[in-house]
């Protein structure tokens, strides 16, 4: 077991975001053994649920005419415009059935409000509405985070260089993720994390 200080936050391993999934990342479900192996190793387990209203403004159909994987302008800042993922409830919402959730202590949805989106785990993204894990994991004592899941370029990234900033010593297991990779996205974000001082593993 590691250290009582570590927690491991695994990121949206959910059925949209796998093969078949309708923002399927390629081989998202080739992670599943390694994770479920990470989940026995740390004291602090958490998973994260990509979890939107029907309504919400991420939705490339909820604005008429606008082709999925566009970019729009939102009032805080640049916004990919997804394919309909991950609706609350949906089948596609739900973690992949091969995850054992039974052993996460904390699962925290995100991404429910419909006027913002939220791939980092810590923050909306106006990078300054919390989602409440921060004082979860201060909470538990918990120092230093180890990172997984889909997306390596998006929620996992944003997690990751959120918890960075707030002060955690964070470190991603590489193999136990996979991207998106959207014009360069994957490469972009793999810099920007090590610039950022998280270990990449
Ligand atoms: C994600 C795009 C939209 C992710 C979530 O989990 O990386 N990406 N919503
Ligand atoms: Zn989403």
């Amino acid at each position: 077991m590691r250290p009582d200080d570590e927690a491991l936050i695994v990121i949206d391993v959910q059925n949209d975001f796998c093969p078949g999934g309708a923002l399927a990342v390629a081989e998202g479900d080739a992670i599943l053994p390694e994770v479920n192996a990470m989940l026995g190793q740390y004291p602090v387990r958490v998973l994260t649920q990509d979890w939107h209203p029907a309504d919400h403004t991420s939705f490339a159909d909820n604005h008429p005419g606008a082709a999925p994987f566009s970019v729009t302008a939102m009032a805080y800042g640049p916004q990919v415009l997804w394919p309909r993922h991950c609706v609350r409830g949906s089948a596609g919402a739900a973690f992949h059935p091969a995850l054992k959730t039974d052993a996460a202590d904390m699962v925290i949805r995100k991404g429910f409000r419909s006027q913002i989106d939220s791939y980092s785990a810590f923050f909306e993204n106006d990078r300054s509405t919390p989602t409440g894990l921060e004082g979860y994991l201060r909470g538990r004592g918990v120092r230093r985070l180890m990172l997984a899941g889909l997306a390596t370029d998006f929620c996992v990234a944003y997690s990751a260089l959120d918890a960075v900033r707030l002060g955690f010593e964070v470190a991603v297991r590489l193999g136990a993720c996979r991207g998106i990779d959207l014009d360069g996205s994957l490469e972009a974000a793999c810099d920007r994390m090590r610039a950022a001082g998280i270990l990449l593993l």
